[in-house]
């Protein structure tokens, strides 16, 4: 009902609709039409009331509500499914439930606000609320566990080309998930998965993008490496055009991977801050230094230590050293 009462908007702003007509196109009562009006109203869309004219759709309010974004999304499998709530613990976990409970193939799951968002190797990820894009896309592929890291790859790709399309901004990508803006980071990925050893049984790709969060609503320990699309244009950004986008430039990616294209990867390299610099990397366990001098086709990241040794990596924590 809420989704055909707005689809009635949508299809020319500027004209005002009558109780009866909605009422009757609708199939339900006048009293029926009001009441859905007062919901939409009380969910922060406002409406002219004109007597005798009828109701006019004055403004959607700032949130991912899911028939919001399934308005605008034009892709063919992802996001066809959304799955939206005001705050959850973290999208991924949500997500992971999700997928295991039997969630289809490209569903998108989305909220305004993480209370445990996560970063890599037990980080928080702060989610200031209605202020960034917090979300995560279930993919069950039918690759093997070993090409999983490239999804976080692919992911950057897709960010830097709706970021491009839709914000009119050149991102960098820092090996192996964030996105950086003039140095600082304007988002990351968390892909995870379940999988047997040669089995994928589903993938959660989720992806962190500050767009409208102003500084200091960043944590203090944060806010020198952070930023956000607002802080860096100086306007704020509609969030669900950047999503729809997203989705559909990953979606795009997705299916070249799918059937073995990888040209992506070369945008990959184009695009990335750390091929051709002197980077430490910290692993788990062991860290690394050495110039970072290619991106493998698997996602890896090949370093040149000072002694001559080559070193591939499949994951860790790079930082920029020597200049
Ligand atoms: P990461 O481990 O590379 O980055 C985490 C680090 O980034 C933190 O330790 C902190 O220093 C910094 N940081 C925290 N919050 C922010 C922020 N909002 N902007 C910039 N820097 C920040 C990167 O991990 C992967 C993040 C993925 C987040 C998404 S959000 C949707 C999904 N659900 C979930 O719980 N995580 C993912």
């Amino acid at each position: 009902m809420r989704g055909a009462v707005l689809g009635f908007f949508d299809e020319d702003p500027d004209t005002y609709r009558s109780g009866e007509e909605l009422s009757k196109e609708l199939g339900v009562s006048r009293a029926a039409v009001w009441k859905e009006i007062h919901r939409l109203e009380l969910e922060g869309y406002s409406f002219e009331a004109a007597p005798r004219r009828g109701y006019r759709l004055i403004s959607r309010p700032d949130r991912l509500f899911p028939w919001e974004i399934s308005r605008r999304l034009k892709t063919a499998v992802l996001g066809r499914e959304i799955i939206y709530r005001e705050t959850v613990g973290s999208t991924n976990d949500w997500a992971k439930d999700l997928a295991k409970g039997g969630a289809a193939h490209g569903t998108l799951v989305t909220a305004e606000t993480q209370l445990r968002g996560r970063g890599r190797r037990g980080r928080s990820w702060a989610s200031p609320w209605g202020k960034g894009l917090w979300f995560s896309l279930i993919l069950r592929p039918s690759f093997s566990p070993f090409e999983v890291p490239r999804l976080s790859i692919l992911a950057g790709v897709a960010l830097r080309r709706s970021l491009r399309t839709v914000a009119g901004v050149d991102v960098g990508l820092k090996w192996p998930n964030d996105v950086v803006l003039r140095g600082r980071k304007l988002a990351g990925v968390l892909t995870e998965m379940q999988a047997e050893q040669d089995r994928v049984e589903f993938v959660v790709v989720g992806i962190g993008l500050n767009t409208n969060v102003p500084r200091d609503a960043f944590p203090e320990g944060v806010r020198g490496r952070a930023t956000s699309l607002f802080e860096e244009t100086g306007k704020p950004m509609p969030r669900i055009d950047l999503l729809a986008q997203i989705v559909l430039d990953f979606e795009g990616l997705y299916r070249e991977f799918q059937t073995g294209g990888l040209d992506w990867m070369g945008e990959a390299r184009e695009a990335s801050v750390v091929l051709g610099r002197w980077v430490k990397v910290e692993g788990e366990k062991l860290s690394w230094e050495g110039r970072a001098t290619e991106l493998g086709d698997d996602g890896s990241l090949i370093l040149e230590t000072g002694t001559g040794e080559i070193v591939r990596l499949l994951s860790g924590d790079v930082s920029l050293t020597r200049f």
